[in-house]
């Protein structure tokens, strides 16, 4: 751990090392090996991929942030009033931008004591730990630089009163189903039973055309955002794949209710991964795996959440039904 920043009120630690830098390694000789090639979408996210992503908040197509947005607007004092919450612990925090809502409604109850952002992005931490403590009088920030998948254990024990933990934005539709039940059951862990909350965004299933716009946008934007990661790869380990010769394809698997983004090579490929010393051959038409994103009924969300050791207490939705936060807790206390 590296101490990045102390005052009174702010307290920064980091646990990212070059590690980072390894996991794209990792992830690149695992996935691209495979028969069925696959990358994790956490690469999608260098700068660029955070300016596209927050240019696909925008378009007219994708409504899942303009729909998790209202549902804040609309529900975070009810959010307060029935959690008490006195603690915000946001994993994959980022600018902190639909938080602002939930500490708002916190300050306004009188409860709120202490935030606590988790997020890989060092100065994203570092830049609204100092906002926040600005724009809330008397509040706490202890920020951990860190991956939610990796770094849980170090966000600190609850202090004050009861806490929330917010994972919201609908990143647990990028976990598998196993992999989704084992993250919810580390995340119950910081939960004290009949005491603490989860927070959860879900998008919810609906019609598929809805879907697939939402992921294959007119504007050609999640397009791009789904070409970078081949940029990323290029750039992080020195690689040579011909991005623009990969086709963007996404489709609501409606069985599995995700969707799934892929690259398909337009013609057959060689691409060299001189970091790895990394040869890797694409068919023609061959797809490589980028994303799932998985959609959500009620009910399976309940089983999910079950299945982890939480109970489904609430479900909120946006006046169309497109978005779900629930707010779940440990049984018992
Ligand atoms: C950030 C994972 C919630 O799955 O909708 C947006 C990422 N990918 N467009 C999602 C994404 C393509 C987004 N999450």
């Amino acid at each position: 751990m590296q101490a990045l920043l102390r005052t009174d009120a702010i307290r920064v630690e980091s646990y990212v090392g070059p590690s980072g830098e390894r996991s794209l390694a990792d992830d690149v000789l695992d996935g691209l090996t495979r028969p069925f090639k696959e990358l994790p979408p956490k690469h999608f996210y260098d700068a660029t991929g955070a300016d596209l992503f927050d240019r696909i908040c925008e378009l007219p197509e994708y409504y899942p942030t303009r729909a998790e947005r209202a549902i804040l607007e609309q529900r975070s004092a009810e959010i307060v009033a029935a959690t008490g919450a006195a603690e915000l612990v946001e994993l994959g925090s980022g600018t902190a931008a639909k938080t602002r809502l939930l500490l708002r409604a916190m300050a306004d109850a009188g409860t709120l004591r202490r935030y606590v952002p988790v997020d890989v992005t060092e100065a994203m931490v570092l830049t609204c730990a100092d906002e926040l403590v600005d724009e809330f009088p008397g509040l706490r920030v202890h920020g951990i630089v860190g991956d939610f998948e990796r770094h849980l254990s170090h966000v600190p024990r609850p202090d004050d009163g009861p806490r929330i933990v917010a994972f919201i934005g609908g990143t647990i539709g990028n976990f598998p189903p196993g992999s989704r039940r084992r993250f919810l059951r580390a995340i119950a862990k910081l939960l004290r039973p009949g005491v603490d909350h989860l927070l959860l965004g879900t998008d919810l299933v609906k019609d598929p055309a809805v879907l697939e716009a939402a992921y294959d946008d007119s504007a050609g934007i999640t397009a791009a955002f789904n070409r970078n990661v081949l940029h990323v790869v290029n750039r992080e380990l020195d690689a040579d794949f011909d991005v623009d010769a990969f086709e963007h394809v996404a489709f609501f698997d409606r069985e599995r209710e995700w969707i799934e983004m892929r690259l398909r090579a337009q013609r057959r490929m060689d691409v060299n991964v001189r970091a790895l010393g990394l040869k890797i051959a694409f068919a023609p038409r061959e797809e490589l795996r980028t994303e799932i994103s998985a959609k959500f009924t009620v009910e399976r969300l309940g089983a999910d959440l079950a299945a982890a050791g939480l109970e489904l207490r609430d479900v909120l939705t946006d006046p169309d039904e497109l978005f779900a936060l629930s707010l779940s807790a440990r049984p018992g206390g």
